[in-house]
């Protein structure tokens, strides 16, 4: 039975949305089947006091996920009859908030061990359908799709040049801060800059890619140069979730980029009205999203982040007077196909 495999490795809070709090709610709520692995345990986010897992604690349990994806081909114990409308028998792992170097280091290599045993086993397995990997590119044909690519001068052929092999993705969510502060150990950097060459891909924020770049980001020209590190060093999509520019306060910037077929650096730019909220988790529902988005629907990726941000920024705008992302209250727009409200079009970036 065809199944897929959804591990998403964050922290749980008890009181608030933030990491699996949201990853679990959101991936369930949009028909998935998740494992939820949680790295710490705490009051709520902004009150980091609990229980944190140790490496160790850590390498018992993904040694466990391990054996049983080998074994079983994923743990399917149940009836093999999935009604929920999963797809695909793909594993996913979406990384999130992770506190100390030891633990990043234990989830990169568990991931990696995986990685390369599914791999081997795709590769004795003679079944066409699942040896080949899927690419994740443009559907010319889509309506939506040309849109954006119109007007997409700069950028020549846009199409995706790696493929990225949608059985087997690693979405890493660098979690490490946000406006200038950081919230997990400080060896936590060393530890994410180790995983570049084995992430799939990475959705940091602004103040995350400049302490995996060592640059300070001040203009545009510095968020294309910190793009084309991260995907020269192996990453195949790099989505920049938040960057604001000192000379335009009233917006945030999400970037997107990634290589095509010649090697080129190909990058979109998303232009967002910014709300005045600083509350923590928007890159959390983010990226649960994005995880969503990219096993259900595959293709061009523009399209898909600008369904994505639109679901994030509706929530948002949603959750204005409260000071808490309302998850729960807005589980038909995170539910949605993302073409609800304000559609922001990706624009081309000529790096
Ligand atoms: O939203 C990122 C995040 C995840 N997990 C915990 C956090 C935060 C941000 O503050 O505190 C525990």
């Amino acid at each position: 039975t065809n199944r897929e495999h959804i591990i998403s490795i964050q922290s749980h809070v008890l009181d608030g949305f933030c990491g699996n709090t949201i990853a679990s709610f959101v991936l369930r709520r949009r028909g998935h089947d998740p494992k939820i692995f949680n790295t710490v345990q705490y009051y709520s986010k902004y009150k980091h006091v609990g229980v944190e897992m140790k490496h160790e604690e850590m390498q018992t349990i993904l040694g466990a996920l391990k054996e049983d994806l080998a074994t079983t081909g994923g743990g399917n114990h149940g009836n093999g009859n999935h009604s929920n409308g999963n797809h695909g028998n793909g594993v996913y792992f979406l990384t999130g908030y992770i506190k100390t170097k030891e633990c990043v280091d234990a989830v990169m290599s568990h991931i990696w061990e995986l990685k390369n045993e599914h791999n081997e086993k795709r590769a004795t397995q003679m079944d066409p359908q699942v040896e080949a990997p899927l690419a994740i590119e443009e559907e010319k044909t889509d309506g939506d799709a040309a849109e954006w690519h119109s007007g997409n001068s700069c950028a020549g052929d846009s199409s995706f040049g790696k493929l990225l092999s949608v059985d087997f993705l690693w979405i890493c969510d660098p979690v490490m801060g946000d406006n200038g502060r950081i919230y997990v150990d400080k060896d936590v950097v060393l530890a994410y800059k180790k995983c570049i060459p084995f992430v799939d891909i990475m959705t940091p924020n602004q103040f995350e890619l400049e302490l995996l770049c060592d640059k300070k980001i001040k203009n545009e020209n510095d968020v294309t140069t910190c793009v084309r590190f991260l995907l020269n060093r192996g990453v195949k999509l790099i989505v920049v979730t938040s960057v604001q520019y000192p000379f335009d306060k009233d917006h945030l910037y999400l970037y997107v980029g990634y290589l095509n077929g010649q090697a080129k650096l190909i990058v979109f730019k998303y232009k967002i009205f910014r709300f005045d909220f600083n509350v923590c988790g928007s890159g959390d529902l983010f990226a649960a999203l994005l995880l969503s988005f990219l096993v259900r629907h595959r293709g061009n990726v523009p399209l898909i982040i600008s369904k994505v941000l639109n679901i994030v920024h509706n929530v948002i705008k949603n959750s204005l007077s409260s000071g808490e992302l309302n998850i729960i209250e807005n589980q038909d727009i995170i539910a949605s196909d993302g073409l609800c409200g304000s559609f922001i079009k990706a624009e081309p970036v000529c790096p």
